[in-house]
């Protein structure tokens, strides 16, 4: 029984040292150089791996993910349908996802872009006060990262919904679902949020129809997936002032290239897609115990369910 960790971006002494500490009985292996006999690996946390390196574990019993994201392992055919896969997500992801959503939420309701740009003119100017009650937040995927985000918009007194596939019930959040409710959600979104998986469904979401169902002078924050916006749509949107201003963490191509026009653009705040991170303690002490949920017969949490790919 083998446990395969592999991350070139991660300090692989110190998750396995976390996972150790979880998982004492525990032999772990390091991809890609010190894998050993493929038949002995179990349970996989592989980040950057090889499109097809599933297909070479003939005994896995569940491959884990770094992160919420899954859309690596859904695009690769090879990954095998009868393995259970158990997603990254656990208390700190969580929690540092709804401080990057919250930060640009005030930071957009506050105005404080238009400051920074006065403070460039030592132009001492006060911008019209809006009452958070007036300022309506909108978040795109009500799953762990977004109803997380959404109490917390809502706890602040911005009268916050979600939209998602099946209706929910989070208190104080409304809740809208399906693609008919697509446009009503955002004709009442004046900050829009995006925390959707990346699916075929989801792919192109913030686009020039979507972005245009917006009030004029909306904001957008996206640090689900940059194949989620249409790039050239959000610029345009930005030129024209239909959106005012774009908080972006994930590109279409990643790192986004020097001669991007994003990077320039007045009113993007771009990040290298850092939204948010796991704690290494937290994180691996959550796979450890998803390992002996499987050795116990049970299935790792949170579980992506492959029919719909997230
Ligand atoms: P979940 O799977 O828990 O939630 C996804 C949500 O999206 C669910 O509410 C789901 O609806 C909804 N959804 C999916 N497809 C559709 C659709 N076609 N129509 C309507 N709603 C849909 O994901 P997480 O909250 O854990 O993570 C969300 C994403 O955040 C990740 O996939 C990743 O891309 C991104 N992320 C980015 C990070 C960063 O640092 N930038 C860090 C972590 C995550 P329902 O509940 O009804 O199924
Ligand atoms: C994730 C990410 O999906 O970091 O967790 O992007």
């Amino acid at each position: 029984m083998a446990f395969l960790f592999g991350s070139r971006s991660h300090d692989a002494g110190k998750w396995v040292d976390e996972l150790k500490r979880g998982l004492p009985e525990m032999e772990f292996r390091l991809w890609p150089d010190g894998v050993g006999d493929p038949a002995d690996i179990e349970f996989t946390l592989v980040t950057g791996g090889k499109p097809g390196m599933y297909k070479d574990f003939p005994n896995l019993k569940a491959i884990f993910s770094f992160g919420a994201g899954v859309d690596h392992l859904m695009r690769d055919p090879d990954v095998p349908k009868d393995v259970p896969i158990g997603r990254g997500v656990n208390a700190s992801l969580v929690q540092n996802m709804t401080h990057y959503v919250v930060h640009w939420v005030l930071h957009f309701h506050r105005g404080y872009h238009r400051y920074r740009e006065f403070q460039g003119q030592a132009k001492w100017q006060a911008l019209d006060f809006v009452y958070p009650s007036v300022r309506r937040v909108g978040i795109l995927g009500l799953g762990a990262l977004g109803t997380d985000a959404a109490r917390s918009t809502a706890a602040l007194g911005f009268p916050t919904a979600g939209w998602s596939r099946d209706t929910k019930s989070v208190k104080n959040v409304e809740s809208f679902h399906g693609a008919d409710q697509l446009k009503p959600f955002l004709a009442r979104t004046d900050v829009l949020v995006c925390l959707l998986p990346l699916t075929p469904e989801t792919t192109d979401i913030i686009n020039a129809e979507n972005l245009a169902a917006l009030p004029e002078g909306a904001f957008l924050i996206n640090p689900g997936r940059g194949s989620h916006a249409v790039e050239d749509d959000v610029r345009a949107a930005l030129d024209s002032g239909h959106i005012e201003a774009a908080a972006l963490d994930v590109f279409r191509t990643e790192p986004l290239p020097p001669d991007d026009p994003l990077w320039a653009h007045p009113r993007v705040y771009a990040t290298p897609h850092v939204a948010s991170r796991n704690e290494v303690d937290v994180a691996a002490a959550h796979h450890a115990e998803n390992v002996r949920r499987v050795l116990a017969g049970e299935l790792p949490r949170p579980l992506v369910d492959r029919a719909r790919g997230y």
